[in-house]
């Protein structure tokens, strides 16, 4: 029986309270309006940025209940009036950064940050309703995406279609913590062959920037982790070395100016941490150096001297690995599916959504690169 135009009830892992674990409850999924479409999500990673949600007493204004999750993949169950992009069948990523093909950052090739973007930050749908409710009170929508639900309603701009064949459970991971590391390399940083790099956390954010850097030719790729467990991982995609800031007396920008001469050619901060991009910086090369900050959030305040800019080192945001997202996503699974790069390596766990809080726990204990949850 067809379920286009209904309200679907299903299963949704909801945050009613900033510092609670997640509940799974049951909600009701209103059909998608206009330019929207309702997608059947089958896999949706746990990305680091979620825990720094969970960890934050100020981020998202007090919208609670809220459904999270921006890491998905699934089928399009239906679509609103006037989407003409996709349709039902359709198997899709969720982009947490849209692309409305129309604002002045989509008309620059050089640029991705959609402006559509700051939809999210209502933590509702471009009406200013929400399509969930759950107990008979509303629900809040997260990162123009919420795959923590078995379905979900997301604007037509904010999803991108993917190859038939494609293995959802792996393919979700472009939909950010790959796509977003690697393209930080190969794209803000744009890696060139021969270069040393280090890369600053080694989460899968931080494993797609080495895989970045190897894919770009860098010859020297140094893992900085204070979680030494993860240095096996790193080295199996692409890491040379890796060292732990705490095996050292010295700040570890002095130990990676020892262990290059120079400093390194590109750093990538990937941890979302003010302290950790001030030494990020400090440990480039000092005129022909660059930072990317991939990490760090509204409301993280920098404190670096002037003096380490003078010579010319660059640092540089990115966001979404510098790609945009509708029009690069489709051909990112299609060089997956051709084998191009491997996912493998960043998967460590899968679990059914029940089992979310266990995901969050492997993520506080640093036992897990990412936790696919099957929904
Ligand atoms: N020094 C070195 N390593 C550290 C330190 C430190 N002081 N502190 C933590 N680490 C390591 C941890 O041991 C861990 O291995 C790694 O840093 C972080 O990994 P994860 O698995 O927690 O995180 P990721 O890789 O999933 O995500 C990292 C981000 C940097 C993307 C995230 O934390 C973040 O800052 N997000 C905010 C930016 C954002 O919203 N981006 C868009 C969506 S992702
Ligand atoms: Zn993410």
């Amino acid at each position: 029986m067809s379920t286009t135009g209904k309200v679907i009830r299903c299963r949704a892992a909801i945050l009613w309270k900033p510092g609670a674990p997640f509940s799974i409850e049951e909600v009701e999924v209103a059909p998608p309006k206009a330019k929207e479409v309702r997608v059947k999500i089958v896999a949706t990673g746990f990305c680091g940025t979620e825990m720094k949600m969970l960890k934050s007493k100020t981020l998202h204004h007090d919208r609670y209940p809220i459904i999270m999750g921006h890491e998905g993949a699934g089928i399009v169950e239906s679509v609103g009036e006037g989407v003409s992009t996709v349709k039902t069948g359709d198997k899709v990523i969720t982009l947490f950064l849209p692309q409305c093909g129309e604002c002045a950052s989509c008309l620059n090739s050089e640029d991705n940050f959609c402006k559509q973007l700051k939809q999210s930050e209502t933590n509702l749908m471009s009406d200013g309703t929400s399509r969930f409710t759950c107990k008979g009170k509303l629900v809040y929508h997260f990162g123009n995406t919420s795959t923590f639900s078995e379905y979900t309603v997301i604007n037509e701009i904010s999803v991108a279609k993917a190859d038939a064949f494609a293995p959802l459970e792996k393919v979700c991971l472009i939909s950010c913590g790959f796509s977003t590391g690697f393209g930080a390399a190969i794209n803000t940083a744009k890696v060139t062959p021969g270069s040393t790099c280090a890369v600053f956390g080694l989460g899968g954010v931080g494993m797609s920037a080495i895989m970045g850097c190897k894919a770009a030719g860098a010859a020297r790729i140094i893992g900085v982790d204070i979680n030494k467990d993860k240095f096996e991982k790193a080295k199996e995609v692409g890491a040379t070395e890796c060292i732990n800031p705490q095996d050292y007396e010295k700040p570890i920008q002095e130990v990676l100016f020892e262990m290059t001469g120079d400093g390194v050619d590109f750093c990538f901060e990937v941890i979302g941490n003010p302290e950790t991009v001030a030494a990020a910086l400090a440990s480039c090369h000092e005129s022909h150096g660059v930072c990317v900050i991939v990490g760090l959030t509204i409301g993280d305040q920098l404190n670096i001297s002037g003096h380490l800019f003078l010579s010319g080192r660059s640092l540089k945001g990115s966001i979404f690995g510098g790609w945009k997202s509708r029009k690069d996503v489709p051909k990112l699974v299609s060089d997956y599916m051709a084998k191009k790069f491997n996912l493998d390596p960043l998967i460590t766990h899968t679990l059914n959504l029940d089992k979310i809080n266990e995901a969050v726990e492997f993520m506080k204990t640093g036992k897990c690169i990412r936790c696919i949850l099957l929904l």
